[in-house]
């Protein structure tokens, strides 16, 4: 028997283990074949990343690995392989995934110890590398040596239900099993899960966006059903929905009450987290309805991804955003449902500017975007049409290389964790260094205040009767805050400096703060978390803000803005008199006593609380109380 070990490692989130979709598949579909089923075995799959030293020791002799690539693993996977290779110089090593580059074979003169690349889709290819330890040779060859210039994509897949399923075939029973003795007892599985693959758009920035993967197949939905109902029997909390544009497809409303009953009838699965069709329209409208009249709370949230709304830039980077009349149609009705939507940006995408970055978010402020807004730095993948050269040069695109932009995980001090490395888009032909820093910043400080409430009553007051636009407010607070030392200018201060050294020494993206030192926080959560233990400051800081920099005096809006922020150490509900000219103004309300109260009544200490306001609950607008 030929033997195999499947690699897939993932970081550790809390407690929180994936369960390795790509290379089963892969070991799925090659069993297809007789031969193989009956020549090959597999005698481990690696889904986390132990030390690799350590890991290396356990390793019996072996034919070969199959590494499945990603932007968060290949640094691990290259060291694993390396001494893989030290340990068993017979060994073979194939790596597939997104991380492989379909344009270059680089990788194989930068790592010699791989010996196989695939890719694309893989099944079809790994299935025929497998086969080709036979000794009758095989047919068309879908996967490269390293004598082979990669110059070709392999073949797609006809019909997806081809590849038995992991879920179904008990494939993930097994890992199960494998596991039972090295992970702790209470370790909440996630799933990944496909229901479909591809999709017919061809953003920049974005591996998917490549034509290769343009057409859409699909998963049956009976098998779809069925794998769903394994969840829930398996208790499994998460599920990261791997299509790229969930309600594209009538069936989606299909699925979707399809979760929708099963957590009702066992609690499971949880979360149900999927990307979001573009083209918002009634159906996603429709779906998040139902979901949210089910009192489920599968989704996070509804997205409205606009990236920007440069429009030379949506071209270059070819992509359509819905029309404005639209956004706001909808952005209307989710409020009107009370259901969270949040959007998200990129900077600095080709052609944006200091300026236009405010403009693109004061812009969906205007369209009624209140809930939560995302800006992710532009980072650049080996296969995204925006990695090739010919499109760095056309935009002047500079990158540097930094440490993966994740937070939230933990890391085992003990261990020797290998950071993975990625580019990062650090200069555009119209945004310097200095610029994108300077745009990261105000970014941060925009967040924090509006997106996680700190001032976002505030914001609003001086809005509606000073007509100061949110972007104006934020950029005088960003000057007025970083002359003088106070709260708030030592966090930017603080963030800048910590992303300064992301971009110039490597350093690792996020900040420990707070009781809780193993995790390192997403900036804005960090500063929230500062500015949750200083809230008094805080208070005295934006009044001498508002006084300084507008001439506003105004005791009772502060008030209002202090009390709606959820304080986990108060006892709600609570009752406080407050002008009613800021009550009509900011909430609409004729009253002059205002009762605050939070959904959220558990008992919790304040590293739970902070995980759950400035983390896993941030795009729902968890910081605000509800008033009466
Ligand atoms: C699910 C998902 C996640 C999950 C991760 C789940 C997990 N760990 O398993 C979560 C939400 C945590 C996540 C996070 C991130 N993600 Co993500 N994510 C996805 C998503 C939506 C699906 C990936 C997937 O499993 N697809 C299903 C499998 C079957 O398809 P596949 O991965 O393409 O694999 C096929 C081929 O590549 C090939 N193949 C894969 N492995 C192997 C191995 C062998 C041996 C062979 C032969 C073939 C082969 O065959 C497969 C077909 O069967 C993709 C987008 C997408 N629609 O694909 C982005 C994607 C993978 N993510 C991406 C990124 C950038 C991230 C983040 C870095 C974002 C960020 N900045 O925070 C983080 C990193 C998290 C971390 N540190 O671990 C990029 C990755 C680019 C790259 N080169 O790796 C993608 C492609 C999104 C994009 N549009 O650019 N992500
Ligand atoms: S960003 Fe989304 S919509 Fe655009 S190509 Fe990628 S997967 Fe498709």
């Amino acid at each position: 028997m030929f033997k195999l070990l499947l690699v897939q490692p993932v970081d550790d989130f809390a407690k929180n283990k994936f369960l390795p979709l790509a290379i089963s598949y892969q070991w799925m579909y090659a069993q297809l074949d007789q031969w193989v089923k009956q020549n090959w075995t597999v005698t481990d799959v690696l889904i986390d990343k132990p030390s690799v030293k350590k890991y290396i020791e356990t390793i019996p002799e072996i034919d070969m690995v199959a590494m499945s690539c990603y932007v968060w693993n290949w640094t691990y996977n290259m060291t694993l392989a390396k001494l893989i290779k030290e340990k068993y110089p017979k060994c073979k090593i194939v790596i597939g995934g997104p991380s492989v580059s379909k344009h270059k074979n680089d990788f194989f003169i930068e790592h010699p110890q791989i010996d196989y690349a695939i890719t694309g889709e893989g099944e079809i290819a790994f299935q025929q590398l497998l086969k080709s330890y036979q000794d009758t040779p095989i047919q068309a060859k879908n996967f490269f040596t390293r004598d082979d210039a990669i110059d070709y994509l392999p073949e797609r897949l006809q019909q997806l239900d081809e590849i038995p399923s992991p879920i179904l075939e008990g494939f993930y029973d097994k890992i199960f099993e494998l596991y039972k003795h090295r992970v702790p007892a209470d370790t909440q599985w996630q799933v990944t899960f496909e229901t479909l693959r591809g999709c017919p758009y061809h953003c920049a920035f974005c591996d998917i966006g490549d034509s290769y993967w343009n057409k859409v197949k699909t998963f049956d939905i009976d098998r779809v059903k069925k794998e769903i109902d394994w969840m829930a029997k398996n208790k499994i909390e998460y599920v990261s929905v791997c299509d790229s544009n969930w309600g594209m497809l009538e069936r989606d409303k299909e699925i979707t009450d399809y979760v929708i009953q099963k957590k009702k009838e066992t609690g499971y699965p949880k979360v149900w987290d999927v990307t979001w069709a573009k083209n918002n329209s009634e159906r996603i409208f429709e779906i998040a309805k139902s979901e949210h009249r089910n009192g489920t709370n599968l989704f996070k949230g509804v997205t409205f991804a606009m990236q920007s709304f440069n429009p030379q830039t949506l071209i270059e980077i070819d992509r359509f955003n819905v029309d404005e009349t639209t956004a706001n149609h909808y952005l209307k009705k989710y409020r009107q449902e009370n259901i969270p939507t949040y959007s998200e940006l990129i900077w600095p995408l080709p052609n944006e500017t200091y300026a236009s970055l405010k403009y693109n978010i004061q812009k969906l402020i205007d369209l009624g975007q209140k809930d939560f807004l995302m800006v992710h730095p532009l980072m650049i993948t080996p296969n995204a049409p925006m990695g090739q050269p010919s499109y760095r040069r056309a935009y002047g695109i500079k990158t540097a290389v930094v440490p993966l932009d994740t937070f939230y995980i933990n890391i085992d001090d003990s261990s020797d964790y290998v950071i993975e490395l990625t580019e990062a888009v650090c200069e555009t032909a119209t945004a310097s260094y200095d610029d994108v820093i300077q745009g990261m910043l105000f970014v941060h400080l925009f967040v924090v205040m509006y997106y996680y409430g700190w001032a976002h009553t505030i914001m609003e007051f001086v809005y509606k009767t000073l007509n100061i636009t949110h972007t104006e407010f934020i950029d005088r607070m960003l000057q007025w805050a970083t002359t003088r030392p106070g709260l708030i200018g030592d966090e930017i201060n603080i963030t800048k400096t910590h992303i300064k050294s992301v971009y110039e020494d490597r350093q690792m993206w996020g900040r420990y703060v707070g009781e809780d030192k193993t995790v390192n926080w997403e900036y804005k959560s960090a500063t929230s978390i500062v500015f949750d233990s200083n809230r008094i400051q805080l208070f005295e800081e934006l009044k001498m803000f508002l006084q300084e920099e507008f001439d506003i005096n105004n005791k009772s809006l502060l008030i209002l803005n202090h009390h709606l922020c959820y304080d986990n150490k108060k006892t709600y509900p609570y009752t406080v008199d407050i002008d009613h000219k800021v009550v009509q103004c900011v909430l609409g309300k004729n009253a002059t006593q205002i009762e605050f109260d939070h959904w959220d009544k558990t008992t919790m200490s304040d590293a739970d609380f902070h995980r759950k306001a400035y983390h896993f609950q941030r795009k729902n607008a968890y910081w605000r109380c509800n008033t009466r």
